[in-house]
């Protein structure tokens, strides 16, 4: 296979856009196309200061590479989550992370979830008792209430993730299954930003997983290859393989189920919605952050159960001692 550009030995054959390019023009095609993407999106312009969520993974961290080669005012956002599981999956993530922002220069602002809240996710989930075993709801929900906390205290107007393609289509699958409709008027490229939340974004969201990790690999960014150990047996994983059999069959499927979606909504689909839903928003009076019911937010709600549940545990401790 020869790349298209040059008649070198290619790298990479991308059947859905039957383009084959060798390393030197895979690399630059990724960057431009991304750059094609914020344009044609409307994502943001040069004036803006862009937030990255970078977990340590190739995503994000192709993300903030990218965006930082094109010149745009991109700093990362890391959370350290405690996560260990054995490996130290929080520890190593953040090590590359680290090291990724202070090889380039870049700046990187750094949540200690354990260390502001006093508990790691696990624990907090289960201090809480949500989740039944899997953190992971609590995760989301704290990861999310801490990007719009940062963005906000900081002073970001964008708040940038790394969802490629894949990411995406599994979401989209799943929210079809059962037609949630609540989830489905939210899920797209932009976010448009609302009283007191950044504007959300992926740059990355047209681009397959194989080809955001080509990038990564291609342009030597080290990243954290395990997957956090409780994603094991997620949903999405799943959805992703049927994707994926879909995908073999018939080059390009993905993409055509995603921005099919896209088309839809554009042309009117869900379209009363979403002013109803801006309409039932309320001030959590903790945070300030927006939230769906009066009074406090869930996440609110959620450290104000932890902190108790430690503390009964502290008495319970010192009562055994
Ligand atoms: S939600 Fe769950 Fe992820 Fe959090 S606990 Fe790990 S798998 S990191 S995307
Ligand atoms: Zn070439
Ligand atoms: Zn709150």
């Amino acid at each position: 296979m020869r790349c298209r550009k040059c008649g070198q030995k290619a790298v990479i054959n991308m059947r859905h856009h039957k383009l084959a390019l060798c390393k030197e023009h895979y690399l630059e095609w990724f960057v431009a196309q991304t750059e094609r993407f914020i344009k044609k999106y409307h994502m943001f312009g040069r004036d803006d200061k862009i937030l990255v969520a970078v977990s340590g993974g190739k995503d994000s961290l192709a993300l903030w590479d990218v965006l930082w080669r094109l010149g745009y005012q991109a700093d990362g956002l890391y959370i350290d989550l405690g996560i260990d599981g054995g490996f130290g999956y929080s520890h190593q993530s953040r090590a590359l992370t680290e090291a990724f922002a202070a090889e380039r220069g870049l700046t990187l602002h750094v949540v200690d979830v354990p260390g502001l809240y006093g508990a790691t996710i696990p624990e907090m989930a289960r201090l809480t008792q949500r989740g039944k075993g899997k953190p992971c709801s609590v995760c989301g929900l704290v990861k999310r209430h801490e990007m719009n906390r940062i963005a906000r205290d900081l002073g970001y107007q964008v708040l940038a993730t790394g969802h490629n393609l894949d990411d995406e289509a599994a979401v989209l699958f799943g929210n079809t299954l059962t037609w949630a409709a609540g989830y489905l008027i939210r899920q797209g490229p932009v976010l448009p930003a609302s009283p007191g939340l950044a504007r959300k974004v992926k740059p990355l969201f047209r681009f397959y997983e194989r080809e955001t990790a080509a990038y990564a690999l291609l342009r030597g960014i080290r990243y954290i290859y395990d997957e956090c150990p409780f994603s094991r047996g997620a949903k999405s994983i799943y959805y992703k393989q049927l994707l994926n059999k879909l995908e073999a069959d018939r080059p390009g499927a993905k993409l055509q189920f995603y921005l099919g979606f896209l088309k839809a909504k554009q042309e009117g689909l869900f379209a009363p919605q979403p002013q109803e839903v801006a309409a039932q928003m309320h001030t959590c009076p903790v945070c300030g952050q927006p939230t769906t019911a009066p009074g406090k937010c869930a996440f609110c709600r959620l450290i104000e159960r932890v902190e108790e549940n430690r503390q009964t545990r502290n008495t319970d401790a010192a009562q055994a001692a």
